[in-house]
């Protein structure tokens, strides 16, 4: 619920004195999440005007302030501005001027500044209804969650600023990343040439492995193997270099966020692998359909900003803009994989004839677009429809089987060891809350399955396991027996495990109920 600030009485900066005799303008608009109404005389100047939205924002002058009407036009400030009702409110959106020199300390104690703030108004309207209050309060304790998490993101370095399209980081983090990039090569060439052992090859073959227990140059050590392994190298004389080049030009591109970062890709693609090996599948698809899956699965999350199609559609960001809201996401992150391998040095399709590049070329936009989970029940209905008449030799069940495949592997977290899989949840818990606490502050509508005051993390994962896991793991099973010990099991046993979670939370709710 927003609150219109009629309902407390402007500090003194919102309200410019008019001139002798002058008119004076009313305006409302939206800033922080909450509707504000401003009044000034028609002498004012446009500096004044910016002083009023920078004191209603509370923001420094640093900050560069946009003003959008309801169309989402942008219009420019000035003491032209059409005076509005509070139910055409303007959207006043902050843009921090240089988030190079926007470090986080000033950032939280403006945050504090703005909580503290907050709280006083709330001893102020002392007089106000129960109900007034008990929202402030809760937008007092929204903040003060929101503090706590940026706490923690400041203290990891980043910086989600609201208003920048993508996650920003502090002068200093920016070199720890480029940095970091740099050792990572460094151990990752230098390792490259050890021998990984028999075990290891094995292990990475099924899907109990362990990606906690691996740094970012180790898998792309592992990576490098999953691509010798399946003979790729010899099969599309791919250069020992140029694989590596790619491989770690992929981990650049994904970012630093709780969930779709390069452990996300890392784990898709060894569940590919792993699913590729225990389906036998090297006997059934040729070289080129393995290399696209297994590439699509690797490339699949492409630089993820953390913020879903949904966010992208109703933020009005960029990449909404520049795909027409069609898998917006989804279609960045193939966007990108081609722009890597369009890089001589990065080009692991050199070699590859026009007639295979476009057949590779294809298929992987396919796979990669087939990962947008509003398309799931489409592509699982088609593949319960050709199931019972499958045939290896038929082009259109094979493209659709490769989507399954990567389907598969990119919500595969819960057929892991539950050790493996729980942190997983942590951490896409996170990321949606991360968007659901940028959506609150600008207006746009929340997911209650994102929302941190409404998830509960067991019955929202009982649900998921039951209607969108094991009809889709059973039926591959129908297709590969064998991988039922492997991937439906394990799912059962996670099913088991947060519905125990579930009903023992209940039962402390209940508990704890007068
Ligand atoms: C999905 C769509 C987008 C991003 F329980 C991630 F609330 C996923 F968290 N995804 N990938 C794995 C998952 C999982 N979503 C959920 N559980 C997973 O294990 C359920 C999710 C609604 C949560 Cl499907
Ligand atoms: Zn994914």
């Amino acid at each position: 619920m927003s609150m219109s600030r009629d309902l407390i009485f402007l500090p003194e900066a919102c309200h410019v004195p008019p001139g002798p005799q002058m008119t004076t303008k009313i305006i409302h608009f939206m800033v922080n999440g909450r509707v504000e109404r401003a009044e000034f005389g028609a002498d004012s100047t446009a500096e004044d005007i910016k002083e009023l939205f920078r004191a209603a924002a509370e923001v420094s002058p640093h900050h560069i302030l946009k003003l959008y009407k309801a169309n989402g036009s942008v219009v420019n400030i000035s003491p032209m501005l059409e005076p509005n009702s509070q139910d055409s409110y303007y959207r006043l959106e902050v843009v921090t001027s240089d988030v190079q020199s926007i470090t986080m300390p000033s950032n939280v104690d403006n945050m504090e500044h703005r909580v503290s703030h907050l709280e006083t108004k709330v001893l102020e309207e002392a007089g106000k209804t129960s109900e007034v209050i008990s929202d402030l309060q809760s937008q007092v304790e929204s903040f003060k969650r929101k503090l706590e998490s940026i706490k923690h993101l400041s203290w990891m370095g980043i910086f989600r600023d609201e208003n920048t399209k993508q996650i920003s980081k502090s002068k200093g983090t920016q070199l720890n990343m480029e940095e970091e990039h740099r050792q990572v090569r460094r151990k990752f060439l230098n390792m490259s040439s050890l021998q990984v052992t028999e075990e290891v090859r094995d292990h990475l073959k099924t899907p109990i492995f362990d990606n906690w227990q691996w740094e970012e140059a180790e898998m792309l050590v592992l990576l490098q193997v999953m691509f010798t392994d399946l003979d790729f190298l010899t099969a599309f004389q791919i250069k020992k270099d140029v694989l590596q080049n790619f491989l770690f030009e992929v981990y650049c591109h994904y970012n630093n966020i709780p969930f779709h970062n390069f452990q996300h890709c890392f784990c898709v693609t060894q569940m590919m692998y792993g699913l590729i090996w225990l389906t036998d599948l090297k006997s059934k698809l040729c070289s080129m359909d393995l290399l696209i899956m297994l590439t699509s699965a690797l490339c699949h999350d492409l630089d993820h900003p953390g913020y879903n199609n949904v966010y992208q559609i109703n933020a009005r960001t960029e990449l909404a803009l520049r795909y027409n809201d069609i898998s917006p996401l989804e279609n960045h992150h193939c966007a990108v994989a081609f722009g890597i391998l369009a890089k001589e040095e990065s080009n692991i399709l050199k070699h590859l004839t026009t007639e295979q590049y476009k057949q590779f070329r294809a298929g992987m936009i396919k796979c990669i677009l087939a990962t947008d989970m509003a398309r799931h029940n489409e592509i699982l209905n088609k593949f319960k429809s050709i199931l019972s008449i499958f045939d290896f030799r038929n082009k259109d069940h094979k493209e659709v089987l490769m989507k399954i495949m990567v389907k598969v592997s990119d919500i595969s977290n819960e057929a892991r060891p539950m050790a493996v899989a729980e942190p997983w949840l942590d951490c896409l818990l996170q990321e949606f809350f991360n968007q659901s606490d940028k959506e609150k502050l600008k207006g746009l509508p929340v997911a209650p399955f994102m929302d941190r005051d409404k998830v509960s993390k067991p019955s929202s994962q009982t649900s998921f396991i039951r209607f969108v896991l094991l009809p889709l793991f059973t039926e591959l099973t129908r297709l590969f027996p064998c991988l039922e010990q492997h991937i439906v099991e394990p799912v059962r046993r996670a099913l088991e495990y947060y519905s125990d979670l579930e009903r023992a939370t209940q039962q402390r709710e209940t508990a704890c109920k007068p």
